[in-house]
This record gives C-alpha cells, sequence and structure tokens, in this order.
C-alpha cells in the first residue's frame, strides 16, 4: 500500500517527510477522490511486465522514457529540482513509474492542504491535468522513474497561480460534489 499524510508548512529541508504530529494519513481512496490513480506493480521486470503492458493499452500511455535522478547523472540537477518542486499544473496527465530509489509527489486536496504521497519502487501514480502538485527527492536522494505520456510529450510546467486555462476549471469542476 503506497502511504501518503498531511504535511507542515515548514521551511525546513524539503527532502524530510514533514508529518504532522500526529500523523494524519490519506488513503489511496481519498487520494482518487481528487483524481489521482495509483497501481502496484513489480518494477524488477517492468520491461517485459504484462500487468504494466495492460495498464497503458486500458489508458492509452503510448510514449515512455527513463529519468534518472542523482547529483551525476541528471543535467542541471539543482536547477531541475527546484523547478520539479514549485507548485505547477500541467495540460496533460502526469504519470510516473518508480523503477528504483523514492521520492515524493505533494498535491493538493480539494481545501488546497498539501498531501505528501511517498512513492517507492513500484509505484505507478497518474496525477490528473490541471491539478496544482510539485515533486521532491527524499533523503536517499536517488529515483529511476518512468515517465509516461498519452501520446507525444509536452513536459510544460505553469507555475502556479495557473486558473485561467480550461484544464484548470474542468479539473475543479470535477471535485465538485465528490
Ligand atoms: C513534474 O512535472 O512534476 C516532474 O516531472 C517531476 C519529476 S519526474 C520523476
Ligand atoms: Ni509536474
Amino acid at each position: 500500500e503506497i502511504e501518503a499524510w498531511y504535511i507542515d508548512s515548514s521551511d525546513e529541508d524539503q527532502r524530510k517527510p514533514h508529518r504532522l504530529n500526529p500523523n494524519q494519513p490519506v488513503s489511496l481512496e481519498d487520494l482518487k477522490k481528487i483524481g489521482v490513480l495509483h497501481w502496484k506493480l513489480n518494477a524488477d521486470i517492468y520491461e517485459t511486465d504484462p500487468e504494466l503492458q495492460k495498464i497503458r493499452e486500458e489508458q492509452g500511455y503510448s510514449y515512455t522514457d527513463i529519468i534518472t535522478i542523482r547529483k551525476d547523472t541528471l543535467p542541471n540537477y539543482e536547477e531541475k529540482l527546484k523547478m520539479f518542486y514549485e507548485e505547477h499544473l500541467h495540460l496533460d496527465d502526469e504519470i510516473r513509474y518508480v523503477l528504483d530509489g523514492r521520492a515524493y509527489f505533494d498535491v493538493r486536496d480539494k481545501e488546497e492542504r498539501w498531501i505528501r504521497i511517498a512513492m517507492t519502487k513500484g509505484d505507478l501514480i497518474t496525477l490528473p491535468a490541471g491539478i496544482y502538485h510539485r515533486f521532491t527527492m527524499d533523503e536517499t536522494n536517488y529515483t529511476k522513474a518512468m515517465r509516461l505520456f498519452v501520446g507525444e510529450p509536452v513536459w510544460k510546467a505553469y507555475n502556479r497561480p495557473a486558473d485561467e486555462f480550461d484544464i484548470r476549471k474542468k479539473y475543479t469542476a470535477s471535485l465538485q460534489g465528490s
């Protein structure tokens, strides 16, 4: 089971867990209500995994590539990490599959509170288009992730505020009554 929790608002190192005391967990069901989908897969066999294949077919995730985030392998490491941690949205779903290492995705809930999602090896997650979110390494400083996309990838991020986009309006409307 993937673990998620509400975080505090302290400015301490972003790589720390930032749990509230007492911890305030968020369930998979809660995540689903804000459009965040999750699958647990066997990352050791990602190259031939029929389960991954099935998800890709069902969801239309035609594109994949692999990104390794480590100081010595990712060009402009510090700059990129800083960018990833700016609150932003995309016009398409953000789909990530952790093949090795770990990382955090933070997403806003309906009341704009930050939820931290702890991604470990085997976690595949879809953040819906239009959701405000950000990404950070944890204290292990290493992630290898597959990036998936429906069609030709567009990595453009729009930092908050980006409320004028139709996809943002569509997303907030989808939260009503759920
Ligand atoms: C994004 O847009 O938030 C990212 O691409 C995060 C880093 S990919 C593991
Ligand atoms: Ni993003």
